[in-house]
């Protein structure tokens, strides 16, 4: 026989061969199978698919494939979150518009997704941008909205003052605006927000439950929640134009250190701040310089520290008589604690710093348990240049002194209890989720504002509020909000006129629920009771570790907030995560330090060396490092080349083989092509010879010889092996297995009848192993095979357990040279076990009768001698 496998050919047929056998489509509720609903982070729609896609995709879909092969009635949808910048930008850079943009985009992705083979149920698809989607999503914003998990209050944004819109923080780079480059400014808006932080506790107790999630997403988690334990403290504050009762409340972690006070300082944006500035025109002008910064944590924590003396005075709460000088600080964040601090330098890296540059106190009042009493070690500190932040032992700070960290803030607080001063309190870095955005491609957020009224919900029969499509990219700004009618309308409570809102939502408001959304994608609600209560939580989800925090912790709310709105019944909705790896790839480039995509070069091998050059010119070209595929760097490779050249199959093996998939993968051209020869040979194997092989379900052979047996074994625990693999997303494992297993099938040289059934069993075996991860070869395979029903509709087979067991041998046990027993133990068993276990023997325990032994002798495969 020995045709060459043409991928190209295989592929398409059996695509469509699921397809109409409609092997993908999932059963209902009834259906008797256990359920099983894998999930990946469904792709945004850019246009094509990346090797980061082909390596999500296929890690689910084995999932999928060996989950419905295991009896399992699987749910494996796909859709799109259609929604997002990219497709206005588009509008404004090539002039059209972003519903085409998008659906074009979704159909080529389409096609290039089914190219790769997924075992995807293609009839739940959807897009965030279908109306019937979006419509149920303002739905569920108004149930939440009357549930009171929803708010407006004014927050600061980035305001991009040339294009005149909002910026996303990731929009913001070294201060300007990402498109226009201006330097981007701090402004106040009135905005949607959803009340995340009222969940701040559960969502942090929640991810004890998450035992199937990767540890480090779970800190992430934690950290990103970041509950603090400490004290609100207030301190009279002196010289307040017109107030001599102020009191400045301020946020600590640390009361312990408050002996150790230097300053307080204020945030720009805090109200005694912008007061004192409305007569302080130097003040003024500095609050404007730190709003040039940008609102990110990030930019706010790497700035320069600045800061503005307001000459108010802070009298200290323990200390008589001591007052501390006020500062405005830009590195004091409004939406945090209270928008105001008192710093103590000795002990915190930002206030050390900011004391160094302006001439403040450090005062050293916690010292290491092991430096206790040492004079030189406060001068130490304040010469050099870090604050201790570590544990220790309290000093120069009157009645704590002696007391190590944690007792002395219990004592500080109690003691500002007692005062009147201050109180215990816990804070969280969790802010409430800003959903407001000033742009046309989202969600219109389905409110009406009325002049008498106020806030009025759209009526849910006027569901969904569609965006119009009349719209113009030419000028920057919200599109939406210069439309020429769609915001006027009717007041619904009053009938006067009134204004649509015309925010959308926040694309991340989109992939908070899509998962709930696909146990009944075509409902005329946003879920069904009973099908989410089948389906959720999903049983594996899969996606990349950028999505670690934001887009995991919004779900994780949004499931609570759809829970307490009667949408879904689970709590959490993603019972296993994982996070695959990225794909690397080798950079170029060429004599002038551009980059030159991997398509451009030739490599060859000169004297072990590699040497690249252009393909067009030959110009020499050097070969870099291995990132992260992208598009700036020019790493990258098409997966749809790469599927014309060599196949899906090859592509997945490839992906699933060379790392654990939590790992990042290099693709090269030499592994693809490793994997593409492994398809010819697997082709080979079970082609070349039929006459080989017995014919299909030929009865089993009466006897077997010990070369059959072998193979037989390897066969069984290939199979044992792997599934357990597949099962537990070690792909590479499995992979390991599949080669370990070809390799004895092709040294296997036995001939005869009983040889003839043992190489089609094991080769059936190894075919059926292959199936998840390479399905078109292994379905072709099975046909060649002489099977009529696809791999499809065929359950994963059951590994004979005789076979399992290790290869063993029996051991004749003595005792002073006397025979007692004899012990059946695994060949390859070490010393130590064989010790072990001729010990355990009642006989010989018998026999050695409590005395001491004072030496066991192991001859191995043979023997072993107790002496006592
Ligand atoms: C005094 C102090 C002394 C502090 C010391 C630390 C060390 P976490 O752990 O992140 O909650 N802080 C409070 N509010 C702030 C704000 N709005 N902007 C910037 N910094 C703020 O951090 C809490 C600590 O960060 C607080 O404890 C406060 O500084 C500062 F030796 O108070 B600490
Ligand atoms: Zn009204």
């Amino acid at each position: 026989m020995s045709t060459r496998y043409n991928a190209r050919t295989v592929e398409p047929k059996w695509q469509k061969i699921w397809e109409e056998r409609g092997d993908f489509l999932t059963g209902g509720p009834d259906d008797p199978r256990p359920k099983y609903y894998v999930l990946e982070m469904f792709p945004y729609p850019s246009g094509r698919i990346h090797m980061g896609h082909v390596r999500n995709y296929t890690i689910g879909d084995a999932i999928a494939r060996y989950r419905k092969a295991r009896g399992f009635n699987v749910l494996h949808p796909m859709g799109w979150d259609a929604f997002g910048m990219p497709a206005e930008n588009a509008a404004m850079e090539k002039g059209v518009h972003p519903k085409g943009w998008t659906y074009d985009n979704i159909a080529a992705m389409r096609a290039q997704l089914k190219s790769i083979g997924l075992a995807v149920d293609w009839s739940r698809e959807f897009a965030t941008c279908d109306p019937e989607y979006y419509g149920q999503e303002q739905a569920l914003f108004l149930d939440m909205l009357e549930a009171g998990l929803v708010t407006r209050k004014k927050s600061m944004v980035n305001w991009d003052p040339v294009d005149n819109t909002v910026l996303a923080n990731e929009q913001v780079i070294e201060g300007r605006g990402w498109r226009s480059g201006a330097i981007v400014e701090r402004r106040e808006l009135t905005q949607w927000f959803l009340k995340i932080s009222d969940f701040a506790d559960e969502l942090l107790d929640g991810l004890d439950t998450l035992t199937r999630w990767p540890e480090k997403v779970r800190i992430m988690q934690r950290n990103w929640i970041g509950r603090s334990e400490g004290a609100r403290v207030l301190f009279p504050i002196v010289g307040v134009p017109g107030d001599e009762a102020y009191r400045l409340e301020i946020f600590t972690t640390r009361p312990d250190t408050l002996f150790g006070a230097s300053f307080c300082a204020l945030s720009p944006h805090h109200p005694l701040a912008q007061a004192l500035a409305k007569d302080n025109a130097a003040l003024a002008g500095f609050i404007r310089e730190c709003d040039r910064i940008g609102t990110s944590e990030e930019a706010i924590e790497t700035a320069e520290k600045m800061g503005f003396d307001t000459g108010l005075k802070a009298r200290h709460p323990f200390i008589e008589g001591k007052t501390l000088p006020v500062y405005v600080a830009n590195f004091v964040l409004m939406d945090y604690g209270t928008g105001a601090i008192f710093a103590c330098p000795a002990h915190d890296q930002r206030d050390f710093d900011f004391a160094k540059k302006y001439n403040l106190p450090i005062i050293p009042v916690v010292t290491p348990k092991d430096r206790a009493g040492d004079a030189s070690w406060a001068e130490e500190l304040i010469a050099g240049k870090d604050a201790f932040t570590g544990d220790g032992v309290a000093v120069n700070s009157e009645f704590l002194n002696g007391l190590d960290v944690t007792a002395a803030k219990r004592a500080a607080i109690e003691r500002l209890e007692a005062l009147g001063l201050g109180q215990g309190t816990i804070n969280y870095r969790l802010r409430d989720w800003g959903i407001s955005r000033q742009r046309y491609w989202g969600c219109p957020i389905p409110v009406i504002h009325c002049k008498s009224c106020g806030v009025v919900p759209v009526p849910r029969d006027q569901l969904p509020v569609t965006l119009p499509e009349d719209v113009t990219f030419d000028q920057p700004g919200n599109p939406l909000a210069r439309h020429p009618s769609w915001k006027h309308v009717d007041c619904p409570k009053c009938g006067g006129k009134a204004e649509r809102e015309t925010d959308t939502f926040d694309t991340f408001v989109d992939s908070s629920w899509y998962y709930a959304r696909f146990t009944a994608p075509r409902a005329t609600t946003p879920t069904v009771m009973d099908l989410v209560k089948h389906w959720l939580p999903v049983d594996q989800y899969i996606g990349g570790i950028e999505h670690a925090i934001l887009h995991l912790l919004y779900a994780r709310f949004f499931n609570r907030a759809m829970k307490r709105t009667g949408h879904v019944a689970v709590t959490e909705p993603f019972d296993g995560l994982f996070t695959q790896g990225m794909v690397n790839h080798e950079t170029y480039r060429d004599a002038s330090g551009r980059w030159v995509a991997p398509s451009d070069i030739a490599i060859e091998t000169v004297d072990g060396k590699r040497i690249a050059r252009r393909l067009d010119d030959g110009t020499p070209v050097t070969i870099g490092a291995v990132e992260k595929m992208s598009k700036s760097k020019k790493n990258t490779v098409d997966p749809e080349d790469i599927i014309a050249k060599y196949g899906a199959d090859t592509a997945r093996w490839f992906m699933l083989s060379d790392s654990p998939p939590d790992r990042d993968v290099q693709w090269t051209d030499q592994g693809a092509e490793g994997a593409w020869r492994f398809t010819q040979r697997l082709w080979r194997m079970v082609t070349d010879k039929p006459e080989e092989l017995s014919a299909k379900g030929a009865p089993l052979p009466a006897s077997f010889s010990e070369a059959e047996i072998a193979l037989r074994r390897a066969a069984h625990q290939a199979l044992a092996a792997a599934g357990d693999d597949i099962e537990n997303l070690r792909f590479n494992r499995a992979v390991a297995r599949v080669y370990e297993l070809a390799n004895a099938i092709s040294a296997f040289s036995e001939t005869g009848e009983a040889a003839k059934w043992v190489r089609r069993e094991a080769l059936e075996l190894l075919v059926q192993i292959v199936g998840p991860m390479m399905p078109h070869l292994a379905e072709e395979c099975w046909l060649a095979l002489g099977h009529e029903v696809p791999l499809s509709g065929t359950e994963w087979p059951v590994a004979d357990k005789a076979l399992l067991v290790e290869d063993s041998v029996t051991i004749a046990v003595q005792v002073n040279g006397k025979r007692r027993d004899e012990l059946t133990i695994a060949r390859d068993a070490d010393r130590e076990t064989v010790e072990r276990a001729a010990l355990a023997l009642e006989k010989v325990e018998k026999a050695i009768d409590g005395k001491p032994v004072r030496k066991i002798i192991v001859v191995p495969g043979k023997i072993v001698n107790i002496v006592v």
